[in-house]
C-alpha cells in the first residue's frame, strides 16, 4: 500500500522555523493560531444558509458596506485567536476604523501586528460563491511592552514577515508564505488538518486568463479600455484573445491566475477614483504572495510592496498576477510606451 505522507501546518511551520536559525517560534505560533481560527470560520461557512450565520447583520461597517453576519464572526474569531496567541500586539482589519490595541499586558509583549480582511467577498457568501480571509503579518515598530500604536500598521509591504490568505472554496486552502516561496495546505475536514497540498507554488511568467469587471467598462480611463481590446484581440504568437474569468472575489480570482497564470486587474476609475481594493490588508498580502511565486503586483506606476501607506484603509488601484502580464498593463498606462 502506498504511504501516504501528510505534513501538516503545524508540522511544515515547524519544519520551516529552522530556515530561521535565531526565530524563537513566535511567528511558527502566530501562524499556527491563524490556521486555527481558519478552521472555525470554516466551519461556520459550510453551514452558512443552514443556521441564521447568512444575510446582513443590520450594521453598515466602516466601509459602508452592509455587513455581513460572517463578517461580524470572522472578525472576532481571527482577532479573538490572534489576541489570544501572546504573540500579537494588536491588530487592523476592514472591519474596525482604527486599529485595535491588544491591552493585556502578555498581548502588549507580542512581537508582531497583523493587518486583516477576515472576510473577503462576504456579499457572495449567501450565493454560495467562494470567499476569502487575507492576513499580512509585521514585526512592531513601536517597543514591546507598550500599547501598538498606528505608525505599526503603516509600514511598506516589503516590511512583511508573512502574508497569506484562506479561501473557502470547493475545498477550504490555507496559502502562505514567510519570504522563502509560497505553500499551499488543503483542509483534510476528515482529521481536521491543512495539510501539504502545493508545495512551492510558482506562477507562470505568462497567462491567458484576464479578470476584470467589465460591467465598469464605461467608467474605465482610456488605457484600460485599450487592454482589454488587446486581451480580446486575435494574436495566435501571444495566445490572444485571452480568456475573461472574475468571480467578484479577490482571493478566488487571485488563486486561481496564481496557479494557471493570468491578471487580475482594479484599476481606479470614474466610480473609484483610487480604485477599490485596499493597500494594507488586500493588495499588500496578495502582492507579497504574488511576488514570492514569481509574479509581480503594482498600481500601474509603482510596486505595490514598495507603496507607504498614510492611513489603515488608503485604497489603490490593482494589478497582479503574471509578471509579464503585469509588466504589460503598465506599458499601456505608461503614455510613453502605449504606442509601441
Ligand atoms: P466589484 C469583494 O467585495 C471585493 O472587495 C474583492 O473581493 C473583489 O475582488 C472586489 O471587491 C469586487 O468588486 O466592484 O467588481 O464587485
Amino acid at each position: 500500500m502506498n504511504s501516504y505522507k501528510i505534513t501538516t501546518l503545524n508540522d511544515f511551520i515547524t519544519l520551516k522555523q529552522k530556515d530561521f536559525p535565531f526565530a524563537k517560534g513566535e511567528l511558527s505560533n502566530l501562524l499556527n493560531h491563524i490556521g486555527t481560527a481558519a478552521k472555525i470560520v470554516n466551519k461556520k461557512i459550510n453551514k452558512a444558509g443552514l443556521v441564521d450565520i447568512i444575510g446582513r447583520s443590520g450594521v453598515v461597517n466602516i466601509q459602508g458596506e452592509n455587513q455581513q453576519k460572517l463578517d461580524n464572526f470572522a472578525d472576532k474569531v481571527f482577532t479573538d485567536a490572534l489576541r489570544t496567541s501572546g504573540e500579537c500586539c494588536g491588530i487592523a482589519t476592514e472591519e474596525n476604523q482604527n486599529e485595535i490595541v491588544f491591552t493585556e499586558k502578555f498581548a502588549k509583549k507580542g512581537k508582531y501586528i497583523v493587518c486583516m480582511d477576515p472576510l473577503d467577498g462576504s456579499s457572495n457568501i449567501d450565493y454560495n460563491v467562494s470567499v476569502g480571509s487575507i492576513f499580512s503579518i509585521y514585526r512592531r515598530i513601536t517597543p514591546r511592552g507598550e500599547k501598538v500604536k498606528n505608525e505599526d500598521f503603516l509600514q511598506e509591504g516589503t516590511e512583511q514577515v508573512a502574508a497569506g490568505y484562506v479561501i473557502y472554496g470547493s475545498s477550504t486552502m490555507l496559502v502562505y508564505s514567510t519570504g522563502n516561496g509560497v505553500n499551499g495546505f488543503t483542509l483534510d475536514p476528515s482529521i481536521g488538518e491543512f495539510c501539504l497540498s502545493h508545495p512551492d507554488i510558482k506562477t507562470p511568467d505568462d497567462g491567458k486568463i484576464y479578470s476584470i469587471n467589465e460591467g465598469n467598462y464605461i467608467f474605465f480611463h482610456e488605457e484600460i479600455k485599450k487592454y482589454i481590446k488587446y486581451c480580446q484581440e486575435k494574436d495566435e504568437d501571444s495566445g490572444r484573445p485571452y480568456t475573461s474569468r472574475y468571480i467578484g472575489s479577490l482571493v478566488s480570482d487571485f488563486h486561481r491566475n496564481l496557479l494557471m497564470g493570468g491578471v487580475f486587474l482594479y484599476p481606479q476609475n470614474k466610480k473609484a477614483p483610487k480604485g477599490k481594493l485596499r493597500l494594507v490588508y488586500e493588495c499588500n498580502p496578495i502582492a507579497f504572495i504574488a511576488e514570492q511565486a514569481g509574479g509581480a503586483a503594482s498600481d500601474g506606476k509603482k510596486r505595490i510592496l514598495a507603496i507607504r501607506p498614510k492611513s489603515i484603509h488608503q485604497r489603490s488601484p490593482f494589478y497582479v498576477g503574471s509578471k509579464n502580464m503585469v509588466r504589460k498593463i503598465e506599458d499601456f498606462i505608461d503614455e510613453r510606451k502605449r504606442n509601441n
